[in-house]
């Protein structure tokens, strides 16, 4: 069965897998986890990438955090005079803004790391993609961080920008394909209303499944084949 969840935003990780193994989720199984892995909490996820990197039937889509890290990728190089004169005024920036939007506790882990091991996550991430899509049981799914931004029924996924994908921010009123369920995360569903508070949201088109980890609440697992919801 298909399983997917989102913004774990540095979850402890065996915490994490106490909730795969509560939901009964095993080695015929494949997890989606829709990106948001790092930063915010605890280690920032690090320890969960490191445990990712070796997973047949988990599979990571990029987030505009792991993307933020990517962006910042440069503090693990060697430095060097090249990577200093490589030091623009643009990276500075773009380090400041990932460090204010949680990105501090991710870049510490990571520093701990072997130079070696760094590399490797680092890799593994730029092979992450950007969306998904699934059939099951005839009902089609596209598994995607953020939503889509710039929607228009008659446009490819593919289609598409990174940023579309990374960082839109849908509205109870937003309407996407009606004959494929979109699901993501990155909004916390709480934004839209008290009343959605650690909650999963359903509509017709699609399904918002970030309920809030990064600012502390439990994260929810979702099968999509059933849509039966662990916590
Ligand atoms: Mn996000």
């Amino acid at each position: 069965m298909i399983y997917v969840i989102s913004d774990l935003h540095g979850y402890p990780h065996e915490k994490f897998l106490d909730l795969l193994n509560r939901a009964g989720f095993g080695k015929d199984d494949f997890l989606y986890i829709l990106g948001d892995v790092v930063d915010r909490n605890g280690d920032g996820g690090v320890e969960t990438l490191e445990w990712l990197m070796y997973q047949t039937n988990v599979q990571l889509l990029i987030g505009n955090h792991e993307a933020m890290l990517l962006g910042c990728s440069f503090v693990f190089d060697e430095i060097t005079e090249n990577s200093i004169d490589a030091l623009t005024a643009e990276k500075i920036d773009m380090l400041t803004r990932y460090q204010l939007d949680g990105g501090d506790a991710t870049l510490k882990a990571m520093q701990k790391l072997p130079k070696d091991t760094q590399q490797d996550i680092l890799d593994y991430l730029r092979d992450c993609p950007l969306y998904e899509t699934v059939s099951i049981g005839g009902r089609d799914f596209i598994l995607v961080h953020s939503g889509l931004d710039n929607f228009a029924p008659d446009k490819k996924i593919s289609d598409y920008t990174s940023e579309d994908l990374l960082w839109a921010w849908p509205e109870l009123t937003t309407v996407y394909y009606k004959d494929i369920m979109t699901v993501f995360g990155h909004t916390p569903t709480l934004s839209f209303g008290d009343e959605y508070e650690g909650k999963i949201i359903k509509t017709e088109t699609w399904i918002d499944i970030d309920v809030g980890t990064g600012f502390g609440r439990q994260p929810v697992l979702l099968r999509l084949d059933d849509m039966k919801e662990f916590r």
